[in-house]
């Protein structure tokens, strides 16, 4: 009996009191990002650019018979693109190496269609050299689109063509130094329809620079998102059941959402154009998104757990467009402006605190540190945190993001405020993710609560901030 009582005080004596205790940290929720995947989400906003043969022929989709002197940039400097990409808070370029037209945009010993045929600078020109240099030199990520359609190469339609396409990928991913992001679609011939070995292409990617995310409709590494308007769904799971999907996948109700239950990570990448097509036309330089157009798309991706790839405009000179840069940086301020003055500040408690560790207090949503997060013990999946302003505040965006290297978790929350009286709900919805930011009408109160009303496994919430935001 003495043993018993004497078991049963050290046992009370050893629980988890302030600091001291030992708690282990929450074990992972599958599926979990790589560490490339998670450097990639990251990164957040970065640059498309569409240029190549079509940017001269005022096409789209070009057929692959414009002669090659056709293309012919009067003033190309890739360091104006990176200037102008890092001034908007951009942090990186993928460009298109070659599009479905088979134009490729380096000296490519795979295909006479190429820059080394052109007049421009005497066959000399490689975009891929000059930009790959232009973005080290301003610490930009440098990323690569080589369509798999190929509509010039004479073996496209034969087996012997996947040959061509990893020869190219080689080349691209073997000259450059690092490609953060091998881009492709499913794009496919109508008449002569290939049948692609994507499996060899991700194989030889992967091969030459392992760290690099393949993107496509069905990854490996990176989904499309299913529509081009920049529009992740406002449920946005990074778990993926990729086992039925491939590149040319094209079924917007599932890309935009993701998986609850998905066995893979697979987070989704929003591509769209600051223009109404991907290459530059001179008569669409009154046609740019708007301002507001852009912070919508910015809320709608990056603000629903997914990258936002935008496509500028580089036109026949080989400069970024005096009209996307304008626009770019009057976006650019438009961020800045609405996420300037982070209010999520003073008292925080938090409902439960995993093994009541200071490790994982509330306090972590608030610190600043991407390391640091609030955790509940493991059986805890509801919970809340209350964050006392110590005066009457005035916002209206919150933002909240969950440690997503230990798994994606959070199946539902809601938003409250305190009116003096009682809790009043001011939003109510389902994922949160890598970042999730919330806007509403503004309100003023002493406290906001951040519940996490249901999730897979205990929450882990890194940071939460609070805006009062101009231009809502
Ligand atoms: C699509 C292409 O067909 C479009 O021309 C554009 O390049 C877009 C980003 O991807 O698959």
């Amino acid at each position: 009996m003495k043993t018993f009582l004497f078991t049963v005080a050290s046992l009370l004596l050893s629980l988890p009191v302030g600091s001291a205790t030992k708690v282990s940290t929450p074990s992972p929720v599958q599926p979990t990002p790589s560490p490339a995947q998670l450097a990639w989400q990251e990164l957040e906003y970065y640059a498309f650019v569409h240029f190549g043969m079509n940017t001269f022929t005022d096409h789209e989709w070009g057929e692959g018979r414009a002669h090659p002197d056709n293309f012919n940039p009067t003033a190309l400097d890739c360091r104006q693109w990176a200037r102008v990409v890092k001034a908007a808070g951009m942090k990186g370029i993928i460009i298109t190496a070659k599009h479905h037209d088979g134009f490729c945009l380096w000296p490519s010993s795979t295909t006479t269609y190429s820059v080394k045929i052109s007049k421009w600078r005497d066959g000399r020109g490689d975009v891929l050299k000059e930009l790959s240099e232009a973005c080290k030199e301003y610490g930009l990520k440098f990323g690569v689109y080589i369509s798999p359609w190929d509509r010039n190469h004479p073996l496209y339609g034969t087996p012997r063509y996947n040959r061509v396409f990893k020869d190219q990928w080689r080349e691209v991913l073997g000259q450059y130094g690092e490609v953060f992001e091998s881009w492709l679609d499913g794009a496919n011939d109508g008449k002569k329809r290939m049948v692609y070995d994507f499996n060899g292409f991700f194989e030889t990617i992967k091969n030459l620079q392992p760290n690099t995310v393949i993107f496509s409709d069905a990854g490996p590494d990176i989904r499309w998102v299913g529509n081009e308007r920049g529009f992740a769904g406002e449920t946005n799971w990074s778990p993926r059941n990729n086992e039925k999907t491939f590149p040319g996948f094209v079924d917007e109700k599932t890309l935009n959402v993701g998986d609850e239950n998905g066995t893979v990570w697979l987070p989704a990448e929003c591509d769209v154009s600051i223009r109404p097509g991907w290459f530059y036309h001179a008569n669409e330089d009154e046609k740019l998104k708007s301002v507001e157009q852009l912070m919508n798309i910015y809320y709608g991706s990056v603000g629903r757990n997914a990258n936002l790839l935008l496509n500028i405009g580089v036109d026949r000179r080989g400069l970024v467009n005096e009209n996307d840069e304008r626009r770019l940086m009057e976006f650019k301020r438009a961020r800045d402006e609405a996420l300037k003055n982070n209010l999520a500040k003073g008292k925080v408690k938090a409902s439960n605190v995993r093994g009541n560790d200071a490790r994982f207090s509330a306090e972590k949503t608030i610190d600043g540190k991407a390391t640091t997060y609030w955790a509940t013990d493991d059986s805890v999946t509801s919970a809340s945190i209350e964050l006392d302003f110590g005066r009457e505040t005035e916002f209206n965006t919150f933002l909240a993001q969950e440690s997503v290297a230990l798994g994606q978790r959070v199946k539902k929350f809601s938003l409250e405020i305190w009116n003096g009286a009682g809790w009043e709900i001011v939003a109510r919805h389902t994922t949160v993710g890598h970042k999730r930011i919330l806007r509403f009408n503004t309100v003023k109160t002493l406290k906001l609560k951040f519940n996490i009303e249901d999730a897979k496994a205990c929450p882990t919430i890194t940071n939460i901030e609070v805006y009062n935001s101009p231009s809502p």
